[in-house]
């Protein structure tokens, strides 16, 4: 039996958290369309017959300014020091670009790449391009860095997922068991159902908005088979809180009833929820709310 720790790392939206998802087998960290979706470090375990894998999802990664960012960055790179084998994970359909180069460099360059750590290059979404296309990216990235391992892949429909799995365990040593046969995430119920809500709220308004959201629990009670949530929806400017309820509450309705049928079927549960949206100018800037909604 195998074990080892991987922390995957890379440019946002280029499907680290799907990765994880396929990989656990279960959505315990939220997918979104939008650049910068995870907010800060997911563990997921992946149990497959060579062992486990311990993998860590992190915030993509970007030179940024304000505070809820630079605490992505933090959580991002903290996950390296913790790691058997760093996976850079790039998009497939693109050369690569700064950020792809910005991130190979920062691995390369961190002290745990010299204790000989291998460094996985993961070419993400080649369900989505034709090989031809496919070819000269991997030959660019090729020529950027010294990669342990190249491995092209498509997180979501799962194709060379098990090579690449494969080919992590031949990297990671003889070991015991370090988590119980049914343990997926460290994510406790409370923080999938406020992620689960912030997806739902990405999915349902525009582009800008994402990133001046943030969700809070406030009450999580499990009555008999009924589980009673409520929680608050933050967002920085009051046109901000009107375009999250939309006209006569129509979308906050439908955000509500979208994140009950997500909770209710990964709870395996009946799911009571009540949200409300508050307006907190500068939210991301308060370091005391940030630590309480855990980035
Ligand atoms: N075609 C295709 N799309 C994918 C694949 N993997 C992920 N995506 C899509 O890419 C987008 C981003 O996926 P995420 O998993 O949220 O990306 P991420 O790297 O975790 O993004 P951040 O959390 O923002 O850093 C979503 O729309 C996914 O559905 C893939 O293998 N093929
Ligand atoms: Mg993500």
């Amino acid at each position: 039996m195998k074990f080892g720790t991987v922390a995957i790392l890379g440019c946002p939206n280029v499907g680290k958290s799907t990765l994880v998802n396929t990989l656990v087998h279960h959505k315990i960290s939220i997918v979104s369309d939008t650049p910068q979706t995870t907010r800060a470090r997911i563990l997921g375990v992946a149990h497959c017959p060579q062992g486990q894998l311990a993998v860590l999802d992190t915030p993509g990664l970007r030179a940024h300014p304000h505070r809820l960012k630079k605490r992505m960055a933090r959580a991002a790179w903290s996950a390296v020091d913790d790691a058997d084998l760093l996976a850079v994970m790039v998009d497939g359909s693109r050369r690569p670009g700064t950020g792809d180069r910005f991130v190979a460099e920062r691995v390369f360059s961190a002290p745990r790449r010299r204790d000989g750590v291998p460094v996985f290059l993961l070419v993400n979404k080649i369900d989505a391009v034709n090989r031809l296309k496919l070819l000269p990216v991997l030959d660019a990235y090729q020529a950027l860095a010294p990669w342990t391992e190249i491995v092209p892949l498509s997180a979501r429909t799962g194709r060379n997922v098990d090579r690449m799995t494969a080919l992590m365990f031949d990297r990671m040593t003889e070991g015991d068991a370090a988590f119980d046969d049914d343990f997926v995430t460290d994510q406790s119920w409370r923080r999938l159902a406020a992620e689960t809500i912030r997806e739902k709220v990405i999915d349902a308004t525009t582009a800008e908005l994402p990133h001046a959201v943030a969700v809070q629990v406030e009450e999580f009670l499990e009555e008999g088979r009924l589980t009673r949530v409520a929680a608050s929806i933050f967002v920085e400017r009051p046109g901000q809180k009107a375009i999250v309820i939309g006209r006569a509450g129509a979308r906050l309705r439908a955000i509500g009833a979208a994140a009950r049928r997500e909770l209710s079927r990964e709870l395996e549960r009946k799911v009571f929820l009540r949200l409300h949206v508050k307006v907190k100018e500068a939210w991301c800037e308060d370091d005391r709310l940030l630590a309480e909604l855990g980035y």
